[in-house]
């Protein structure tokens, strides 16, 4: 399977602020978000991960099983209550948000060494590339 450990740090990063838009997130969050270098801290044991989103305004971590639904709270981000679903899909990291937010989820795989993550919300689809730092 696929290897998501280690430090990745943004690349290129489409409609993000779209997203966030979709997500509700006001204009000044959205503008100050869009700016920041990201980090992604991975720890990865079998099906149980833990992903860090850190930059110098805000983190964000998500710890799940795969396979196993979650209470998730988008603490820091639009800061709603999500029951969230990791699965496999190949070597695809796949989760749906279930929730207030249509079509909501995102997916992670890796590609040329590269993390991808694509982030989905209503009909936007904002894509992001991190490098291993
Ligand atoms: C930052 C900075 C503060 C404002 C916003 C952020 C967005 C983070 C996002 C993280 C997604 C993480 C995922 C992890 C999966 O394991 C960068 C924390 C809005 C959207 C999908």
């Amino acid at each position: 399977p696929a290897d998501f450990s280690g430090k990745w740090i943004l690349e290129t990063s489409e409609k993000f602020e779209e997203y966030l838009k979709a997500l509700n997130i006001d204009f000044a969050t959205r503008k100050i978000a869009i700016s920041l270098s990201q980090t992604k801290v991975v720890t990865q044991d079998g099906d149980n991960f833990d992903f860090k989103t850190l930059s110098t305004f805000r983190n964000y971590e998500l710890a799940f099983t795969v396979g196993v639904v979650l209470d998730e709270y988008t603490k820091g981000l639009d800061n709603r209550n999500i029951k969230s679903l990791v699965t496999w899909d190949k070597d695809m990291l796949v989760c749906t948000q279930r929730g207030e937010k249509a079509n909501r989820g995102w997916k992670h795989w890796i590609e040329d060494d590269k993390l991808h993550l694509e982030l989905t919300c209503e009909d936007v689809v904002c894509h992001q590339v991190f490098k291993r730092k």
